[in-house]
């Protein structure tokens, strides 16, 4: 091309950059563009490249043309990056008059789980694992499913093993969570595997293991084919995952109504490791899982139909495992509302202190 249409190519190029230029609205795309523009591969570098097809006295001139077109397109990009400068410090400018000093400033978590949430908590993850599902119960609760339900009728000498808080609309504070077996059966039946964890009441004479308000938490599973050890199998991994080291469990006969045959599963007890203390009442065996197959009258009342169900059932003391797994002496401090005796000595690596 002659110098006439270099300097027209010019005149277009440089009508397009102005165009892009003010397009940039941020200084990073304004600083890409440019290098784009003015760099050896943009539109004036590819003029430059071509100088030397110019007859040898017309290459100053090209040269100085295409290099002030150069000077003017970088003089824009300068303009255009003064005016994005400025608005953003105007936009910085009104963000810190924005800021009100007076407003409180974040809020810093404090505290911690309650140790039988925490254990609650881990118990529900380990079921769910198993497919059961978590189930809730209300803490007032309706004489028969508290008792009737799960075949301890009026007359029965077993009301008095658990001493019950009866309420004046003829309620009762639930004393177990096994009421929540019967809710679960009418609500969805068989095949059927839930847990359900939650707060019991007793009129209980408290002393260093028996609280008159302390969690369990309630599983069933029933199906065809339920037998003991699946029951006995289940229990073992609990304890060992909840305690994160190998349980030693016994396994006795124990009574309950709504079980038949019923059995206790007791851990050793943690606290003494076994010689007795005033937690595991001298034993060295705590009581933390009773257990055993769901009584057949106690399906019926639960319309299943025992000749083609069995099932399990377990009541877990959740506040007496909180407190083996945690090294807490006495179940008093863990309603009491006072953090003394049970926080940081153990988070020191130190036993947790608090006399019985
Ligand atoms: C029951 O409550 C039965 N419902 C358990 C059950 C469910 C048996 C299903 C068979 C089938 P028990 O009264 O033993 O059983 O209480 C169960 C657990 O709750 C005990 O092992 C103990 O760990 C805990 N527990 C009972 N009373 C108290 C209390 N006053 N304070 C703290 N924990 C308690």
């Amino acid at each position: 091309m002659d110098i006439e249409q270099l300097k027209k190519e010019i005149a277009r190029i440089e009508a397009d950059a102005q165009t892009e230029i003010d397009r940039t609205e941020t200084v990073d795309a304004l600083r890409g563009l440019e290098t784009r523009l003015v760099g050896k591969k943009g539109p004036l570098g590819s003029l430059i490249g071509a100088i030397k097809e110019y007859p040898p006295e017309q290459r100053g001139q090209v040269g100085q043309t295409v290099n002030a077109a150069k000077g003017r397109v970088q003089a824009l990009v300068e303009t255009r990056l003064r005016q994005l400068r400025s608005a953003a410090s105007e936009a910085e400018a009104r963000k810190v008059a924005q800021f009100d000093p007076t407003l409180p400033g974040p809020v810093e978590p404090m505290g911690a789980v309650h140790p039988v949430t925490a254990v609650q908590w881990e118990i529900e993850r380990i079921f769910e694992r198993m497919g059961f599902t978590v189930e809730q119960g209300p803490e007032m609760e309706e004489e028969y499913n508290n008792f009737e339900a799960l075949n301890i009728p009026a007359t029965h000498p077993a009301r008095d093993m658990q001493d019950t808080f009866w309420l004046t609309n003829g309620k009762v504070l639930r004393t177990h969570t096994s009421p929540v077996q019967h809710r679960a059966m009418i609500k969805f039946g068989a095949p059927l595997r839930i847990i359900a964890p939650g707060r019991c009441f007793r009129y209980e004479t408290l002393d260093a293991s028996h609280e008159n308000t302390f969690h369990q938490v309630e599983g069933l599973m029933v199906d065809k084919n339920i037998s003991i050890p699946n029951l006995i199998a289940m229990a073992k991994t609990l304890l060992t995952e909840v305690m994160k080291r190998e349980v030693e469990v016994r396994v006795r006969p124990g009574f309950f109504p709504f079980v038949e045959p019923g059995i206790e599963i007791d851990m050793n007890c943690e606290i003494c490791g076994g010689s007795g203390c005033a937690t595991c009442k001298h034993s060295g065996w705590i009581e933390i899982l009773p257990a055993g197959m769901v009584h057949p009258n106690v399906l019926r009342a639960g319309r299943i139909d025992p000749e083609e169900y069995t099932g399990f059932a377990f009541g877990l003391g959740l506040t007496r495992l909180a407190m083996m797994k945690y090294g807490i002496r006495d179940i008093r401090v863990l309603n009491a509302g006072d953090i003394r005796p049970i926080v940081s000595p153990r988070r020191l690596g130190g036993p947790i202190v608090s006399e019985a």
